[in-house]
């Protein structure tokens, strides 16, 4: 194992990765921009270097100065984190290039990963089921239209090179698809340089669930289950949990396999994640890989006992697994949400400036992964993720209440949070009946409205018919809260203040 590791990132994640190297017994090197002299992560590392100025094409994105730090303090190994270079196959080659290992897959895996057609072809031969489409990008408008038909409409443009929904264009129409054409390639041409689209079918309320797997460099590759994705707004995720109410372990086995077919046959090395849309009749379509650690992966950790960033840490010093996927347990049931400075009820407009009070939550089964502290900043320069609060119950309906719990805990003040609408969430109908999509937000919320909840008439509708199925399904219902006063209660605008 290596001696001393530099953590190419910070706030939350570059504060997990540090505790994993404590735990292994491995020095870290943090790096900082002049918004992050005082941040958490520069606090909890053996040594830190300043690598820029705020802005993080000046800082956290300069591979050169990267590379220079981990030279200079002696790092043997380089941690990328998720977000800035995680996924950027020339930062992963400048460090093997200067003799550091990677924590992390080998370049060509993130760099077919990273072309969504190659990444589609990978799928095919590799025998995992794709959305319906066409194989490479479409040269004219005559070739799409014909394709669309053969489809079949509704269809979904995509950016050959996108990804986080970029470039991408739902058409319920051919009289519509010309002008959605243009608009796609343009899009796709100024956000990746590359203006080439493709057709897919347009799966109508999918759920996005994706596959932890993970790889050594000895052919083992397993897959540590799923994790339930759809709660998201506008492409960035809110909640996750794990397992997915969608999933039972014949499709688990179905689509962890094919996940584990893919990466195989890619080569992969590490932790990496498959994601797939779910449709409602659950059939599964591979979406694309994602070649580095997740936001979400503790829910993971959670229902499989497996600390991830530990096995990243193994598997790159070139340690085997060391078990096969039948010793791979889960157990019980684990919900994320994702603690930012932002505004739900303002259409969730970051709010950055100094945290006054910091009082996160606790007790048995509760994890939050933070990356401040009271009195530190959040800088307005980077993601406004704060921490990241996670709870394990035996059950779905115990995670539920326990997250409740600790939501009610979480105090914090000086910017607005996202805990309000993580509590209304946490009560509203559809959620707790597991009945979810990635339209769950713009549906119960209204889109831009923030936390502003359902009519009255909807969600006591919605609340009783909830409550039926749940008689029949379970024997022990929870404590649902549905009532519209609550509802009143949870979408008062302000109630991100301190509470107690
Ligand atoms: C889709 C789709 C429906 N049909 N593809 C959005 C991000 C990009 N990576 C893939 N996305 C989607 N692709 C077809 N053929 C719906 C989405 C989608 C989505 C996917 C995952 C998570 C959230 C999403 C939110 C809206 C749309």
């Amino acid at each position: 194992m290596f001696g001393k590791l530099l953590v190419a990132n910070r706030g939350e994640i570059a504060v997990r990765v540090m505790r994993a190297c404590r735990d292994a017994g491995i020095r870290t090197v943090a790096v900082f921009s002049e918004a992050d002299r005082d941040a958490l992560h520069v606090r909890l590392a053996d040594e830190a270097r300043p690598i820029g100025p705020a802005p993080a094409t000046e800082s956290y994105l300069v591979i050169d100065r990267l590379v220079a730090v981990a030279r200079e303090t002696g790092a043997e190994a380089v941690h990328p984190g998720y977000g800035f270079l995680a996924e950027n196959a020339r930062f992963a080659e400048a460090c093997r290039s200067a003799g550091l290992v990677y924590v992390g897959p080998p370049t060509a895996a993130i760099t077919r990963m990273g072309d969504k057609t190659a990444a589609r072809r990978a799928a095919v031969e590799a025998g995992v089921p794709i959305v319906p489409g066409t194989p490479d990008p479409v040269e004219s408008d005559a070739e799409a239209l014909r394709a669309a038909e053969d489809i079949g409409f509704p269809v979904m443009i995509k950016a050959a090179r996108g990804g986080g929904g970029k470039g991408m264009r739902l058409v319920a129409t051919a009289g519509e698809l010309e002008s959605a054409l243009r608009l796609a390639r343009s899009e796709a041409g100024s956000a990746f340089g590359d203006g080439a689209v493709y057709l897919e079918k347009a799966i109508v309320d999918p759920r996005h669930v994706e596959i932890q797997v993970l790889a050594d460099a000895h052919g083992h590759v397993v897959h540590l289950g799923e994790r339930e994705c759809s709660i998201q707004r506008r492409h960035q995720k809110l909640i996750e949990e794990s397992p997915s109410s969608a999933v039972d372990a014949a499709l688990r086995a179905e689509m962890g396999g094919a996940a584990c077919r893919l990466l195989a046959a890619a080569g992969y090395q590490n932790a990496g994640t498959v994601e797939f849309l779910l449709d409602r009749t659950g059939r599964f379509y591979f979406l694309e890989v994602n070649t580095r650690l997740q936001v979400e992966h503790p829910i993971t950790e959670l229902v499989t006992g497996i600390d991830l960033v530990r096995e990243q840490l193994r598997v790159a010093a070139g340690e085997p697994l060391g078990y096969a996927q039948g010793d791979v347990a889960r157990r019980g049931w684990a919900i994320e949400c994702r603690i930012s400075a932002e505004d739900p009820a303002a259409g969730f407009l970051p709010s950055p400036g100094r945290i006054t009070t910091w009082r996160p939550p606790g007790g048995p089964w509760v994890r939050v992964d933070a990356g401040v502290y009271e009195g530190g900043e959040v800088p307005l320069h980077y993601d406004p993720l704060m921490a990241k609060l996670i709870v394990w119950g035996e059950d779905r309906w115990v995670a539920i209440d326990r997250m409740t719990r600790a939501l009610d805990e979480f105090s914090v003040a000086g910017v607005q949070t996202t805990i309000p609408f993580h509590r209304a969430v946490m009560r509203h109908p559809d959620f707790v009946a597991g009945r979810l999509s990635t339209a769950f937000v713009e549906r119960a919320f209204a889109g831009g409205n923030g936390i502003a909840p359902p009519s009255r008439d909807r969600a006591r509708a919605a609340a009783v018919a909830v409550a039926l199925r749940a008689r029949e399904r379970t024997p022990e219902p929870p404590p649902t809260e549905s009532g519209p006063s609550r509802w009143a209660t949870a979408s008062r605008p302000g109630s991100g203040a301190p509470r107690r």
